[in-house]
Order: structure tokens, then sequence, then C-alpha cells
């Protein structure tokens, strides 16, 4: 069973998303704002649609949390679609007030289609307002009370934009962990989450002739973790190795279609000297160390100590303006698929999705390796393990 449990509930246009998480130590100190501000990040970024003007995304604590620290009970956690007030008339709990108009021509890409087939529904609204990225915004909340956790044991976790609508970053990536936080720190206050301003402005110009076309673009974001300590996860079973939890969570993200780690793909194609990562030792840090970083912090499924790396390629949203060809799901005749109020580009979102999905894989690894029900009894158990790691 996972050290850290936790599930979100919520539709895209029904009255509120709501999370709940349950395995975070007592004490953490953890306020409304510490939520509120990688919320507000999400919902920025050039190429978003009309629907983050109508939202300004809050966090409401409904229980867990008591004078500004946790107490160890299970945090649950609300956050109010404020769109809902408009939808009344098609997202009612009771009985609708007059039947709603139904969504019955599938978008090619979304789980309209097969969703509406496992769950004998014809009104494929019923499928796609869970299935909308409305829910990430319940995933952020979470992985902001992972990274309160992560972030007082030591773990910076942060994330930026490598590539939208196929123009990438060819910049060579960094490799230690303090090019990574200069790197990270600079991309976390840009619209679309690069340090690279002639890049920017390039996905801008691709962003804005895709909506010009009535098309949508993908692209690839960058997760990286910060000062873990070696040994998170294990070598010992597929279940409990590290990579394959990450790889596991960050592709359950709406629109993800790839994982990598390190230099994922990439690898494949190159001989094993120009792969793997040489061995050093620094006596005075009493510490190993790596001139590069290939395997992006993970071998055997367990962290080594440097920087974890992990890609997600995104596709590109499948609500187009310039509909697809589909087929009425219940006259079975060929039409355009339904299009949806939707984004153009959400990859910048993506990349704080991406981030809370890390550092909520990391909070649950480290308090598999460390135990312990207070934060107090968690960083006495941290101080232990690393003057073990020193005399190692
Ligand atoms: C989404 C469609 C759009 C996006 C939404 C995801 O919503 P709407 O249909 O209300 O315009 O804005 O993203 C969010 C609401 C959000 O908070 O990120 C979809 O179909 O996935």
């Amino acid at each position: 069973m996972p050290h850290l449990r936790w599930t979100t509930a919520g539709e895209s246009h029904g009255p509120e998303l709501h999370v709940w998480m349950d395995g975070i130590p007592s004490g953490l100190p953890l306020l409304a704002e510490h939520v509120d501000e990688p919320l507000a990040r999400r919902q920025r970024g050039y190429g978003r649609g009309g629907r983050m003007k109508i939202e300004s995304d809050r966090v409401r604590f409904a229980a867990g949390v008591r004078g500004g620290e946790t107490l160890g009970s299970p945090i649950a956690m609300v956050i109010t679609n404020r769109d809902h007030a408009s939808w009344l008339d098609r997202m009612p709990a009771g009985p609708f007030p007059s039947p709603p108009e139904r969504v019955t021509r599938p978008r090619p890409g979304h789980a309209d289609l097969a969703g509406g087939q496992k769950h004998d529904r014809h009104d494929l609204r019923d499928i796609l307002e869970r299935a909308s990225a409305r829910e990430t915004a319940a995933r952020v909340a979470a992985g902001a009370v992972a990274a309160r956790l992560v972030g007082d044991l030591g773990v910076r976790v942060g994330a930026r934009v490598v590539a939208i609508g196929g123009i990438a970053d060819e910049r060579a990536a960094p490799v230690d962990a303090v090019a990574w936080e200069e790197e990270l720190g600079r991309a976390r206050d840009t619209d679309l989450r690069t340090v690279d301003a002639t890049l920017e402005a390039r996905w801008r110009e691709a962003i804005h002739a895709a909506s010009h076309a009535g098309d949508t673009l993908g692209g690839v974001v960058e997760a990286v973790a910060i000062g873990a300590p070696p040994g998170l996860g294990s070598h010992v079973h597929w279940d409990r190795k590290l990579d394959g939890r990450l790889a596991q969570a960050v592709m359950s993200v709406q629109a993800i279609k790839g994982v990598e780690i390190g230099l994922g793909f990439e690898g494949a194609h190159r001989p094993g000297s120009r792969v793997h990562d040489p061995i050093g030792y620094d006596a005075g840090a009493r510490t190993f160390t790596r001139a590069s970083n290939g395997a992006g912090g993970l071998e055997g499924g367990v962290t080594n100590g440097a920087p974890i790396v992990v890609r997600a390629a995104m596709k590109p949203i499948s609500t187009l303006r310039a509909a697809l060809s589909t087929v009425d799901v219940v006259t079975k005749e060929t039409h355009e698929a339904a299009v949806e109020r939707s984004d153009i580009c959400a990859v910048a979102a993506a990349s704080y999705v991406v981030e809370a999905m890390v550092a909520l894989v990391l909070a649950d690894a480290m308090l598999e390796k460390l135990g312990g029900d207070s934060m107090r009894e968690v960083r006495r158990n941290l101080d232990g393990y690393r003057a073990q790691l020193a005399e190692y």
C-alpha cells in the first residue's frame, strides 16, 4: 500500500473539485496560499481558452489542517468551479429542468467515444466532464501539499517546457543541481515556462498560427527534482521501482502520450560509453559524484542522488475548431466532431501538472524510506539516514 494515498473527484462544469489525501504527517506548515500559488500558475500560459478568464482557482481546506499545520489526519481540499453557475441547467445533480442538448459527436483523440461505449452513455457530456483536464487543478492542489512535504526535507521540484508544436529547445540541458535550480527558477515566471526568449517568441507565433487555423498544438515538458537523497525506490520488485512509479503517474496526466527518464529514447541510439555516468567521489563532502546525468537520477529503479529528470510528451488538445470527421453515436451518420470551448495549447499548464505528479510520487517514496507520524520524526529519520550515507 502506498504511504501517501490521494484521490480527486469533480466534473469540469460541476460545482466543485475535491481532493482527499491520507498519509501526510502532522506538523507540516501548510497555508492556503501554498496551494493557491501553483493553482494560479497552472491557469496561466499563452494559448489557453476562455475558461481561464472565468476561473480563479483557490483552495479551501475542509479537513486535516489546523492553525496553519497539518494534523496527520486526512486532508480534504475543495476548489470551486466558478463556471458552474452558467451550467446549472446542464449539470444539476437532481433532475434536469428541461432535457439538455446532448453531445453525440465524439471528438477523435478525446475519451468521448471509448468512455461512452464503456459506460453505456449516449450523451457524451457524461464522459467528457470527468475526462476534462479541469481535473488537473485538483492534482496541482495535491501536488502543492506534496511539494511542501518534500521541500521540508530538502527536495525542490520544478519543470520547464522544452518543445511546442515541433519547435524544440536545442540548448544542452543543465547537469548539476545548481544549474538546474537557476534554469527552473528563471523559467518559473515566464508565460511558456522557458528561459529562452527567442524560443518563447517562436512558440507564441506557432500557437497564434494554430489558433487561426482552428488547430491545436502539443509539446514536451520536463520536470526535475533536485536534492533527493540516494536510495529512494527499490531495485527488488517491479512495483517498487521508482522510475516505474514516476512513469505511471506522469503518463496518467490528461493528454500525455509518452514519458522518458534521463536520456530516455535518445539513450537507445547511443553506445553505452555515451549513456552511463562515470562515478567519482568528493572526499570533503563524503559523497559520490557524477560528471553527467544520462540516468536522470535513477539507476535500477533507485535514486542515485543526481537531479531526477522526467520528460513527458503531450499530444495536441483533441477539441479542434476545424473539426475532424466523426460518427454520431445515436444516428451513426458521419459528421464533424463536436466543438467545445477549449484551449489551443496547454503545454505550459501541463508542466505544472507533471511537476505535481512528480512531487506526489517523491513524497510517497520519502515517506516509504523514512517513515514517521510527525514531521519532527521524519526529519530526524532523514538526518540519521544522511549520517549513514556519509559513513558509507
Ligand atoms: C478542457 C476544456 C476547457 C479547458 C479545460 C479543459 O474547458 P471548457 O470546456 O470549460 O472551456 O479550459 O481546462 C480547464 C477548465 C482547466 O482548469 O484547466 C478539456 O476538455 O479538457
